[in-house]
């Protein structure tokens, strides 16, 4: 009796401990000796963090199976936010969201995850895509300094998201970790003139949207789910300079995915119909034509395909339309012809004369 109380009390504490470690992130043990000082953290350059749309690899032309290796680096640096506003972002390969990954039905995924010997947290990957425990998550779990490797069979096609699995969870996905990774089917996605990779997240601040200086990050708006800043691929209207291009008579595909860690995102462009829609990001069911805005939950991804045919600039949205005005808007410019039968801007009306 008394050894199975002490027992439980003994279980007790390491499930507090646990529940203590998830839900307050710590620096790596050790880490923190090799803090920077203050003067040379404020010397620190600032890295543009922001992913270009146009980043990922072409289509898959191979039609057969192989081994492919992904190697992932998990490093913190201090990125641009905001005009005039700094963040220290938690980062796969420097750039939010982390590489576009393209694999194809049945490759045999190598990951390996290098953990930047100057990062002061422990990072993993759990890609949605692995059929595993955690994806990944366990066996890639890297102190700084470290290399961690698993391996994967791409069983099924689809758009999934991966993301750091590292307690606590949602402030290594919110401090930007994570990115897409494409299994296309056997026969590929049909031929688009462009494709794009956009992701959605999150970023919470103490400081109010639109501060000066460098940001830093709120647990308590964590919890609450009350974001300062909304993103598309890392940054406050970050695709309003990186923007997306195409001409009238193309077809664009965006692969669209929701890092969050928290907000489902009603994705829209403004002025424009997807024509195609693979709905959840699923390639083996039926597409969904003719759609205007698409919901995709954290953790989900979709493709959506438009032809243009009118030129200007499409403002990509979440349509909870609120998150524009903390940072949420990208542009798809298109260039061409006008396209009057369409679209044109009629002449003003006369007032009726009385
Ligand atoms: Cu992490």
């Amino acid at each position: 009796m008394k050894t199975s109380a002490k027992m439980i009390l003994l279980e007790g504490a390491a499930i507090g401990a646990a529940l203590a470690l998830y839900a307050f992130a710590r620096p790596a043990e050790g880490a923190a000796d090799a803090a920077a000082p203050a003067d040379q953290a404020t010397a620190q350059t600032v890295s543009d963090i922001v992913r270009d749309p146009a980043d990922l690899p072409p289509p898959i032309d191979r039609r057969s199976a192989r081994q492919v290796v992904v190697n992932l680096e998990t490093s913190e640096v201090l990125g641009q936010l905001a005009d005039g506003t700094t963040y220290h972002y938690w980062t796969f390969n420097k750039k939010v969201p982390g590489p576009f990954i393209r694999v194809r039905v049945g490759d045999t995924v190598e990951v390996h995850l290098t953990n930047d010997a100057s990062s002061m947290m422990m990072h993993n990957v759990d890609f949605h895509a692995v059929t595993g425990p955690g994806g990944g998550a366990k066996a890639t779990l890297a102190a700084p300094g470290e290399t961690k490797s698993f391996t994967f069979k791409a069983i099924k096609p689809g758009i999934f998201v991966y993301h750091c699995a590292t307690p606590m969870v949602a402030e290594h996905i919110a401090n930007g970790m994570y990115g897409m990774i494409l299994v296309e089917p056997e026969k590929g996605l049909p031929k688009v003139d462009h494709e794009y990779y956009v992701m959605q997240g999150e970023i919470y601040t103490n400081e109010p949207f639109g501060s000066r200086g460098e940001a830093t990050e709120s647990f308590e708006k964590l919890l609450d789910e009350k974001p300062e800043y909304y993103v598309f691929n890392g940054a406050a209207d970050a695709l309003k300079t990186k923007k997306l291009h195409a001409k009238t008579g193309e077809t664009t595909r965006i692969f669209f995915g929701v890092g969050g860690p928290n907000k489902t995102s009603s994705f829209h462009v403004i002025g424009e119909m997807f024509d195609k829609v693979y709905p959840l990001g699923s390639l083996t069911s039926k597409t969904v034509d003719d759609v205007q805005t698409v919901s995709v939950p954290p953790g989900g991804a979709v493709a959506v395909e438009l032809k243009t045919e009118v030129p200007g600039d499409y403002i990509l949205v979440d349509h909870a339309l609120s998150r524009m005005e903390r940072g949420l808007a990208g542009i798809l410019e298109v260039k061409g012809q006008t396209n009057p039968e369409i679209f044109k801007a009629n002449a003003d009306i006369a007032l009726a004369d009385h």
